[in-house]
């Protein structure tokens, strides 16, 4: 007898805990982090009601792909940054206050942890907190669960992941991300047989860690539709005309929208992405999912409705390509669980 309505399997580990961040800058004041724990038990309490699939706890992780995706130095870096704060004697959460900007390029990477967080950090509005690395390794380990799982069996598996990965970068964290998830995944499918891998990014921030980990590679196509950098975060990469250098030029496609974007003109944009990836003739796709498109988001600006989600992922079905589902963003927390789930469910659905 079949119990569950769909069968699409959640990676998914209680650690995430770990990242328990309590200072988020954001105009002009610290407040609770919008991306907190309470998110998980959400989309979890959604995947048990409307009955996805089985929920299971990571196995696999391997820190040579992260170090593959990421600069050892960096995560080293993130290993030690709390303790390193905590022994200078500050008593808040990690926060830079100093980056080398434009009018100060230099490449010296500073000993001292407020330089370090300037030089690791891509965005204050992320506190580094204790546990918070911990966290992150954990999130990695739900990312390569899955696409093992992915790779061995071509069945479609939804990774859990919390902290978020997309914004993290070869050697920067922000954006409350700091091991992106998503690439060492893609690198994880590459090491394992596949030859192409397209990651499609509908978070509505723009995946710019993302894009620079493979902005110039052709083994991974990015593809990210997103906010309008002019008008949303990350606001300094996301820009249409970034289509990839060297090797990896015309493997990077940018789908930056208006504040107020709705499901019809976001929908062409994917069919428009789902496209390229089919003439790329990818051998695994990477959904970047995060929410945070919906109309009630409290940092984001585009109108999707929830029942709009289960549309994408019939569309994303439709890319007819083994999937690894890596959570992201999405803020409004009352809805998480429902717009997580209703992707899943509009996926499963035949
Ligand atoms: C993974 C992810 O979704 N990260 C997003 C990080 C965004 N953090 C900066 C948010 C700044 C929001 N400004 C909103 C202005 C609203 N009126
Ligand atoms: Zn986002």
């Amino acid at each position: 007898m079949d119990l569950l309505n769909f069968n699409m399997k959640t990676i998914f580990s209680q650690k995430h805990k770990l990242r328990n961040s309590q200072t988020e800058l954001y105009g002009g004041q610290l407040v609770r982090p919008f991306e907190c724990l309470e998110r998980m038990d959400y989309i979890i309490s959604s995947i048990e009601d409307k009955k996805v699939g089985e929920i299971s706890e990571p196995s696999f992780c391997d820190t040579d792909i992260i170090t593959k995706i990421h600069d050892k130095n960096y995560i080293s870096f993130l290993e030690r940054a709390w303790g390193d704060w905590v022994k200078s004697g500050f008593k808040g959460e990690a926060i830079p206050s100093v980056w080398p900007s434009r009018s100060m390029p230099s490449e010296e990477i500073p000993t001292f942890i407020e330089g370090e967080l300037g030089y690791y950090c891509l965005a204050s509005e992320t506190s580094i907190s204790k546990g918070t690395f911990e966290a992150a390794i954990s999130s990695a380990s739900v990312a390569l669960t899955g696409a093992k799982i992915v790779s061995e069996t071509s069945n479609a598996i939804f990774s859990l992941c919390r902290p978020p990965g997309h914004h993290a970068s070869k050697n920067q964290y922000g954006g409350y991300c700091f091991i992106n998830n998503a690439a060492i995944s893609a690198q994880y499918f590459l090491d394992n047989g596949a030859k192409r891998v397209a990651i499609l990014d509908v978070d509505f921030h723009h995946g710019n860690g993302t894009q620079d980990i493979f902005y110039d590679r052709s083994d991974v196509m990015f593809l990210s539709l997103h906010g309008d950098p002019k008008d949303a975060f990350p606001h300094f990469l996301g820009y249409e005309n970034e289509t990839g250098t060297g090797d990896g030029d015309g493997y990077n496609f940018n789908f930056p929208m208006p504040p107020n974007t709705s499901y019809g003109s976001w929908s062409s944009a994917l069919n428009e992405a789902t496209k390229k990836i089919a003439e790329f003739r990818a051998d695994a796709l990477i959904l970047s999912l995060g929410v945070d498109t919906f109309k009630n988001d409290p940092i984001s600006f585009f109108k999707l409705n929830s029942e709009d989600f289960i549309d994408m992922g019939k569309r994303i079905k439709g890319i007819k390509l083994p999937t690894l589902f890596v959570m992201e963003g999405g803020y409004a927390i009352e809805e998480i669980g429902i717009n997580t789930v209703n992707t899943l469910i509009g996926f499963e659905e035949r």
